[in-house]
């Protein structure tokens, strides 16, 4: 059961985010607040107490909050991104960890980490070895969730920004995945519901207490889960796509 949620108000600098996709343009900046409002409507629709910081227009990419920290039951870990220009996103954080954590970590250089990588499931946290996330930082927070009585592995990874752009866990056994995870022996035991390849960016929803949030315009794996029996809300993301962030990036869920 999740009670808060962090998120960071868009900065207008986002135009200037990393994209992978310069294809799809540049994000339209009302229309990111306007579904960013939308999302915060619905993470508290689905029961949650949110925090905002303030956006910090020296960080394009700062609304994706969920690369600057991870949260476990146990402890808080700020992370250390791998992306040059993120590195400064995790100032204000710790302070805000704080509050809710008697117990904040960080990793160290020359780890880096991003929490994009890390997929939570139960006691047990998934790491993602990206471009992004190191050895390094992934055997740190190893460490860390070892201490702590919890326990983690880590997956090599495909082509992808972060492991949970290709996976999501969805509770009750299920995991939602793309084609690149689909085999994978860390994954075996998991009922799969699998994200057709041209609609691989709905890959990235959240569950929520009673709810699946995924992103609008899927219909395809919308109907899948919502055929396995999952209650679906839909938020559009399409601003964020521009620059590889999806829903589970803007929020940090605990
Ligand atoms: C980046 O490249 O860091 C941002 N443009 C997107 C971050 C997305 N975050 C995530 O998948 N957890």
């Amino acid at each position: 059961m999740f009670r808060n949620a962090i998120v960071r108000r868009p900065a207008s600098s986002m135009v200037q985010g990393i994209s992978s996709h310069p294809e799809l343009g540049k994000p339209d900046y009302e229309l990111a607040l306007r579904q960013h409002s939308a999302y915060k409507a619905t993470l508290r629709l689905c029961g949650l107490e949110l925090r905002e910081l303030d956006c910090d227009e020296r960080y394009p990419d700062s609304c994706f909050v969920e690369d600057v920290a991870v949260c476990t039951k146990a402890f808080a870990m700020l992370a250390r991104p791998g992306a040059p220009s993120r590195a400064g996103e995790t100032e204000g954080m710790a302070a805000l960890l704080a509050e809710y954590w008697r117990e904040v970590e960080s990793i160290k250089a020359p780890g880096s980490l991003e929490g994009g990588d890390v997929m939570m499931v139960g006691d047990h946290f998934y790491i993602g070895l990206s471009a992004r996330t190191n050895r390094e930082g992934a055997g740190q927070f190893m460490a860390a969730l070892e201490r702590h009585g919890l326990s983690g592995s880590l997956i090599e990874m495909p082509e992808l920004l972060h492991l949970k752009t290709g996976l999501a866990w969805l509770e009750d056994g299920t995991l939602l995945t793309t084609r690149e995870f689909l085999d994978h022996p860390a994954f075996k035991a998991f009922r799969k519901i699998v994200v057709p390849e041209h609609e691989a960016y709905a890959a990235n929803c959240i569950r929520v207490n009673d709810r699946v949030i995924m992103p609008s315009g899927y219909p395809e794996t919308e109907g899948k889960i919502r055929d396995s029996g999952f209650a679906v809300s839909l938020v559009d993301s399409s601003e964020y796509r521009k620059l590889d962030g999806g829903l589970s990036c803007l929020s940090l869920r605990f």
